[in-house]
């Protein structure tokens, strides 16, 4: 007997947050169709209508795994990674996992361990892991991939207006008579939002996209600025330059709600567009019209992603666009907003969770005596450390130098998603003791000493905020496979092993308590999202609704005002030679989702884009002999690849592009690992290569 039903709950891939009506049969996932969410209204993508398959795949981990007394750990591995591990009971392994922790603490000190958390993780999960390394462990080297992400937005969200999150929905676009998108590509990323800004077009909205590669979304676009890779800085102030010029600037916003503007006004002062004309590769009359374009905008809304984020200058980047917005006036009305599209669909989440070496739960300082004092009045008997924690890369060197000797993954997959992966391969093959908590064997998990088979979103209740600022619940679906136990339990049972006092027994009393700590969400009950599926924030009080737009009177800076910032523009760190002339661009298609960890294991997803490509310009195929299918060599300083070639017509000359899901030909290999030094995030988006068709190879090889 067919045992039929369904269950309302989220997708889990992407930042937009679609919500979704699973369709149940015998105990399986059938199908999946968009239901009434706030951000989605129905509509998905082809990731939520058919990639939620993964949670079913014969790889899903299924008992903990320890390392076999003769397996020895090495950054290259030969034949099946499983042949590593065996199977352990549950006592077994969170004893060894904890216990490995608890003995490295002992012998070196808390800051030789550290702890990555999961943006695809809940708000819960986010929560208790931040709270572990703590406390647990004693140190806030806590971090995440909002590192990799949108690190450089929130150094500057943070530091000019005084909040990270985006300042009004990407629905808003409703009501905008511009829309900006720099550096990103909806059309793959965001496929929901993409829409939204398709229908605002249709009622007569001007699209304008700013991206080296002219995406998709570009061709439905007014302007198109195809500038130079990492121009950005100098692009940007020459059209702030030219609305200043042009006397197009909003006086009374910026007398009224801002500071800074006469210093900004100066330091663009030399940006002309003729002045940025050969670095942006721009032609000055089209600066102009973008500039004009949209100065004149009664409102206009600013979107953005790795584009920006993901170089030295990502800092630099994102403060040129929150100028423009502070700029123009376009902060805090209906139709106007700042919006660094979130990518992960818990990023905005665990960040507000305080999964930040630098913050905890509602960016409270960890710096600050009264700010720990509060935490620890709730968490009794535990004792948050004041020293500042490390980031993601700094952590991964300094496992390398074999300073951090203990590492905890929890829904994570660095040995594919860090740049400059042998070095990373390395650093993780070196530690004494890596915990990973994950579904999959992860190229991460070869390398750890204990494996925790966790549960996907489809088995777990759990809150999860989206780009839009909407705290949703999923609902479980199907049950964990085998012995697969819910992450947040998994949690709680390290954390007593490591001395601490925890007895949640359901994720509504860790998001309670979250809930008394921070007043931004103390209107969002749990039962409110029991019942109605979403609530948006900030959102003081139970009977409001929360908000669209933010800021619309003051900024939640000490004086209110949103700051102005003057920006110079530097160089990428390693730019094209004679040796490697080419620029690589690193990213991502629509099928896939990252290091290929969930899509590759999805049916429908892994048959439309089932192995790597290289995507070239068409003009630079035809000058290595090559035609599309041909296999080609990438080679950087630090690695090479090889896969098949593909025509992607909107490329420059002179650039490849790659997604880094595919394992066989892993991009992160090639990437340069150097730093922004405020945020801290690699610059994914911008180094060296130089390209061999496999041809030549055969040749070169006889
Ligand atoms: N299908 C799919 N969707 C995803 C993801 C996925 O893996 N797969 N990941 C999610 C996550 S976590 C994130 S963060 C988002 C990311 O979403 P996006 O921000 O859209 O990500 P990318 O494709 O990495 O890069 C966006 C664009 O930046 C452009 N770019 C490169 N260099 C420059 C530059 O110097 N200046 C400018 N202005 N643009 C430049 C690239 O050409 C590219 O089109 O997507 C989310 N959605
Ligand atoms: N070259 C290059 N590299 C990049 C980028 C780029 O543009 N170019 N972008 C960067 C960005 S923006 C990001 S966000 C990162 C993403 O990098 P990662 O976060 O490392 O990538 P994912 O593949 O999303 O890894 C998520 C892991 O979580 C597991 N997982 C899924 N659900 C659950 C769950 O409920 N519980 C547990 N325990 N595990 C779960 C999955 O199996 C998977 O192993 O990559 C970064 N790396
Ligand atoms: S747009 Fe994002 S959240 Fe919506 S279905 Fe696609 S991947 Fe899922
Ligand atoms: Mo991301």
């Amino acid at each position: 007997m067919s045992d039929a039903r369904h269950v309302d709950s989220l997708c889990p891939y992407c930042g937009v947050g679609c919500q979704v009506r699973y369709h149940v049969e015998n105990g399986r996932i059938a199908w999946a169709e968009g239901i009434d969410g706030p951000s989605n209204r129905g509509r998905l993508c082809v990731k939520g209508r058919f990639g939620w398959d993964y949670t079913v795949h014969k790889d899903r981990l299924t008992r903990p795994l320890v390392r076999r007394d003769d397996a020895r750990k090495q950054p290259e591995i030969d034949g099946d990674p499983m042949a590593q591990f065996r199977e352990a009971s549950w006592e077994e392994a969170l004893d060894r996992a904890a216990g490995g922790f608890a003995h490295i603490k002992e012998k070196f000190g808390p800051d030789a361990l550290a702890g990555f958390g999961s943006a695809k993780g809940s708000n819960e999960e986010g929560y208790l892991f931040q709270r572990l390394v703590r406390s647990g462990f004693g140190t806030n080297s806590v971090d995440h991939c909002a590192r990799l992400c949108h690190s450089s937005s929130l150094v500057a969200l943070i530091d000019q207006i005084g909040s990270g999150g985006v300042t009004a929905t990407f629905t808003q676009c409703d009501n905008a008579n511009v829309m900006m998108v720099v550096g990103s590509n909806p059309v793959r990323n965001h496929p929901v939002a993409a829409a939204f800004f398709r229908r605002a077009k249709r009622r007569g909205a001007k699209l304008i996209v700013v991206d080296p590669r002219a995406s998709e979304i570009g061709q439905e676009a007014d302007i198109v600025i195809t500038h130079r890779p990492g121009s950005d800085v100098a692009l940007f102030n020459a059209i702030a330059q030219v609305i200043i010029e042009e006397d197009l600037h909003d006086s009374v916003f910026l007398r009224q709600r801002t500071k800074g503007f006469p210093e900004f006004r100066e330091s663009v002062r030399r940006y002309t567009p003729e002045a940025v004309q050969a670095e942006t590769g721009i032609p000055a009359a089209r600066i102009r019209e973008v500039a004009r374009m949209f100065g004149r905008a009664k409102s206009a809304m600013i979107f953005w992603g790795m584009g920006i984020t993901q170089h030295i200058h990502g800092v630099r980047n994102a403060r040129t666009l929150v100028n423009l917005g502070l700029l123009t006036g376009n902060v805090g009305r209906p139709g106007c907003g700042l919006h660094p599209l979130r990518g992960q669909n818990n990023v905005q989440g665990v960040c507000d969770m305080g999964l930040l070496p630098g913050l905890l739960p509602g960016y409270a300082g960890v710096g600050k005596p009264e700010e720990r004092a509060r935490f620890e009045k709730v968490w009794v008997g535990e004792t948050i450390p004041s020293k500042p924690g490390m980031t993601m890369i700094e952590l991964m060197n300094a496992a390398d130098e074999g300073v951090v000797r203990g590492m905890f993954f929890m829904g994570e997959n660095p040995a594919m998603s860090d740049p400059d992966s042998h070095h990373v391969r390395h650093a993780l093959a070196k530690l004494d003791h890596l915990v990973v908590q994950d579904l999959f064997l992860t190229e991460t998990a070869w390398y750890a000493d204990v494996v925790l088979p966790a549960s996907s979103l489809m088995e777990k209740w759990g809150s999860f905020t989206n780009t839009n600022r909407h705290i949703q619940i999923s609902r479980p679906v199907t049950e964990p496979p085998g012995e697969a136990r819910q992450d947040w339990w998994i949690l709680q049972e390290l954390a007593n092993r490591l001395g601490l006092n925890w007895r949640f027994t359901h994720p509504r009393e860790i998001w309670e308590q979250v809930r008394s700590l921070w007043p931004a969400i103390k209107g969002v009950s749990w039962e409110r999202l029991e019942r109605d599926g979403w609530c948006q924030y900030p959102c003081a009080d139970e009977r409001e609704p929360g908000k669209d737009v933010l800021f619309g009177d003051r900024f939640p800076t000490i004086d209110g005002l949103g700051k102005l910032v003057p920006v110079a523009s530097v160089e990428p760190a390693e730019l094209p030679d004679e040796h490697y002339p080419l620029v690589l661009i690193t990213g991502r298609i629509l099928e896939h989702w990252h290091t290929g960890a969930m899509s590759r294991r999805s049916q429908v997803l892994d048959t439309i884009e089932p192995g790597p490509v290289i995507y070239l310009n068409e003009t630079d195929l035809p000058r290595f002999g090559l035609r599309p299918g041909d296999r080609v060599r990438l080679v950087s300083r630090r690695g090479e690849i090889e896969a098949k070639c593909r025509v992607d017509p909107g490329l420059p000359t002179g650039t490849v592009f790659i997604p880094f899901c595919f394992v066989e030909a892993a991009a992160n290999l090639l990437t340069n690992a150097a730093l922004d030094p405020q945020s801290k995030i690699p610059e994914f988006k911008y180094c060296a290569v130089r390209l061999i068709p496999a041809g030549d190879l055969a040749e070169a090889a006889d």
